[in-house]
């Protein structure tokens, strides 16, 4: 008989371990779905900023805010400060990257305290080993620019750069032109700073993990290499899409990029085949760092795919020397130093040339009573 009770004993015992250990294996599962109830029953309008804990979607993956308000109280900037370790010890590897509605620039900005006007950011505790420029090609993408900007500059605090990021957004409507946009990008942020690389950047690429460093390689990088609509694959053997990032001297080697593709396609492919004319080869993260999520849309108005693209990219030996950063032509309409980011907007022309340029677009109507020359007098912020 007691024997029998003590086997029942270790019967409910192993039982209750049991469900101790189901229970803490679906904690994960449950908090998903307390999370998907909590989404469903929130007031519209109200918005919950990605933590680690909303979602286990990234397998343990950081939310790219952590520890980063730890910097806030040791903000005390001195000129003697010693240089940032090589490794930053913020890195942390995969970050959860999810797109909630709702989110405001208000809110990106209150997540940022230490950026400063004209979007630029150096480590509070330490000398930035690097300094680098983010350029980033726009037109009526601000939803996507609010959510880049709400990864982007955590995630290049937690590499501890000396960093500044250019929007450079093309007035009018004529066709757009990506690659005209970053030598712009190129002339405009050298003109304000001697920065040791630039990385260009489309506004709707997220990077997902923090070890894909943005700092310059020997070699023009490409860092988009791992996009979750290619299956976190390069989708060719010589794509150059996406993100990538060259030195000054890089970008200069090889006259910078075409000027004259207007509309989508072929562009990112005459800057690869610019790199190896000029000399150079494509350095490449490796495929786990460079994870990147993008935010899903359709081609834009505007953005007509380019038929022409073919034809050009034949020719890109013969053309590349001729056109590039040696015949940028712009006007610059107006430059903005707003809390995230610097805006430059530019007058780029058409096809053919300048002088038969769109008009620029007046100013918006809360802005029609300041004059543009008053933004464009303002000095560059000096960090
Ligand atoms: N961009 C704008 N506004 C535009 C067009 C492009 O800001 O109107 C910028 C933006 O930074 C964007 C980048 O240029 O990320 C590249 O343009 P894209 O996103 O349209 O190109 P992508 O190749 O996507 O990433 C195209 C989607 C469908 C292509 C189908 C063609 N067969
Ligand atoms: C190639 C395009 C590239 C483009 C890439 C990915 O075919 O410009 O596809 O496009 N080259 C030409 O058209 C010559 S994507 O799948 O992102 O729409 O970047």
């Amino acid at each position: 008989m007691v024997a029998l009770q003590s086997k029942w004993r270790y019967g409910f015992m192993f039982l209750g371990i049991q469900l101790v250990v189901m229970a803490l294996l679906s904690r994960e599962g449950y908090h998903r779905r307390v999370t998907y109830f909590i989404r469903i029953f929130r007031r519209p309008g109200t918005t919950s900023l990605p933590t680690r804990n909303v979602t286990t979607e990234g397998g343990g993956a950081l939310d790219v805010y952590s520890n980063l308000s730890n910097l806030i109280l040791k903000y005390n900037r001195r000129d003697d400060m010693k240089f940032c370790p090589k490794t930053s010890p913020l890195v942390g590897g995969p970050i959860h990257v999810s797109f909630p509605s709702g989110l405001t620039l208000a809110q990106v900005e209150a997540k940022n305290p230490l950026v400063m006007h004209g979007g630029r950011y150096r480590p509070p505790d330490c000398e930035a080993r690097h300094k680098t420029a983010i350029i980033i090609p726009h037109r009526n993408r601000e939803h996507h620019l609010k959510y880049l900007l709400y990864y982007l500059h955590p995630f290049l605090q937690r590499q501890q750069l000396n960093y500044g990021i250019y929007i450079i957004h093309q007035a009018g409507n004529y066709t757009f032109n990506r690659a005209k946009l970053m030598n712009i990008g190129f002339r405009e942020a050298m003109r304000e700073e001697d920065w040791d690389c630039l990385f260009f950047h489309d506004v709707d690429l997220i990077p997902e993990d923090d070890r894909n460093t943005y700092i310059c390689d020997a070699n023009p990088k490409h860092a988009a290499i791992a996009m979750d609509k290619f299956g976190y694959k390069l989708p060719y053997n010589m794509y150059f899409g996406g993100v990538s990032a060259l030195s000054p001297l890089q970008y200069l080697k090889m006259n910078g990029f075409p000027n004259n593709y207007w509309g989508w396609g072929g562009e990112d492919d005459d800057i690869g085949v610019r790199v190896s004319l000029a000399g150079m080869h494509i350095s490449r993260p490796p495929l786990k760092h460079g994870r990147y999520k993008m935010i899903k849309h359709k081609l834009d108005q505007g953005n007509d795919v380019n038929p022409k693209r073919f034809n050009m990219l034949a020719k890109t030996r013969q053309t590349w020397k001729l056109d590039g950063m040696n015949s940028l032509e712009y006007e610059v309409v107006s430059r903005q130093y707003l809390p995230l980011y610097a805006n430059i907007t530019v007058n780029i022309g058409t096809e053919k040339g300048l002088k038969l340029a769109v008009k620029a677009p007046p100013p918006p109507p809360a802005a029609k009573d300041k004059p543009i020359d008053k933004e464009a007098a303002k000095a560059p912020p000096k960090p």
